[in-house]
């Protein structure tokens, strides 16, 4: 695999997610192959889960790992062509990602959406430059339009845990101070649309995703209504998609906080969250410590997807 940005890097799910269980069985399996070779990871943004579980897969095939945060210690990068340098920006990203290829084999990057441009964030335009600018496999870390490792470390979570060949899964938009990213969501449901389960999107007008990720979905605006039945409720906030209100905040309505209100309403559903949550804007307290959460193990199969992503990357070098 050369990289790994949507679902469709990955080929078949069912392979893919048979590959899991086997790594998850013996994660060391495979321990040999990352030798001599090394992974670096490179932050935009801030994180916990993918620079933890990423580094333990790297460390699961015996690779070596270099980590840098470009916004703590490297120099600030300019990321546009053509600008004048005369301020605070003392190197430019098409010189520093070649040289950062040279001293890896792997790279993977975490570019969130700016939210500045959505022209600038729906085409990609850091980490395609990785791609073409690094002589390097790329894999995404989150970038500004989707979230693959999470999408798949869900995958597996849901396979791991539904009681019926096609469950009913709801995505929901729910309440956060601060305007998010829509790469968690857009990726969710790319790669549920890939599945055969019953996917269900339920949002407050005006949030509506981009319809090539939306794809096959259903979308429907009672989220009570929405939840009828769920066997998995997948819960996120992002800021608005569309036109003009692009990047914005248009609700905090808490009314869309997940609670018991609307898991009652469940086929006694799971609650998932890929984390970080904030406690009452998007769930409760109750619902998230409640015996159907598995948040947590959601968050332990992210190991398990970056083992599976970087073995098929490894097995692609030359
Ligand atoms: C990020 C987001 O919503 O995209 C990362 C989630 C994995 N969340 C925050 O910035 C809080
Ligand atoms: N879910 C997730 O990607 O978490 P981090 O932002 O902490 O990496």
């Amino acid at each position: 695999m050369k990289q790994f940005t949507n679902v469709h890097d990955i080929g078949d799910l069912r392979k893919a997610v048979e590959e899991s269980f086997e790594i998850k069985n013996d994660r060391f399996k495979y321990v040999e192959l990352g030798r001599n070779k090394t992974l670096m990871m490179i932050f935009f943004n801030s994180s916990l889960r993918t620079r933890l579980s990423t580094q333990k897969a790297a460390t699961n095939l015996g690779m070596n790992v270099i980590v840098l945060d470009i916004n703590q210690g490297a120099w600030k990068l300019e990321t546009e062509r053509g600008v004048i340098m005369d301020g605070d920006k003392p190197e430019h990203i098409r010189e520093a990602i070649p040289v950062m290829g040279c001293y890896c084999d792997i790279i993977g990057v975490r570019a969130f959406a700016r939210f500045e441009d959505r022209d600038f964030d729906y085409q990609e335009t850091i980490i395609n430059q990785f791609i073409e600018l690094s002589g390097r496999p790329v894999f995404s870390m989150e970038a500004a339009t989707r979230h693959p490792l999470q999408s798949f470390a869900d995958l597996i979570t849901i396979e791991e845990y539904k009681k019926t060949a096609r469950p009913k899964v709801v995505m929901t938009w729910a309440p956060h101070p601060r305007p998010l990213p829509q790469a968690v969501p857009n990726s969710f449901a790319e790669w549920m649309n890939e599945t055969d389960y019953d996917f269900v999107i339920t949002h407050p007008e005006g949030y509506e995703l981009d319809p090539a990720f939306v794809g096959k979905a259903k979308v429907e605006y009672d989220q009570m209504k929405a939840f009828e039945g769920a066997d998995f409720i997948y819960a996120k906030n992002w800021a608005a998609y569309s036109g003009e209100n692009y990047g914005k905040i248009l609700s905090k309505d808490r009314d869309w906080t997940v609670s018991d209100r609307q898991m009652a309403v469940t086929n006694n559903a799971y609650f998932m969250h890929c984390l970080p949550v904030r406690r009452n804007m998007i769930v409760t307290d109750e619902v998230i410590e409640g015996p159907q959460s598995i948040v947590i193990p959601e968050a332990a199969n992210r190991e398990i997807s970056a083992t599976v992503v970087l073995k098929r990357m490894l097995e692609g070098l030359k």
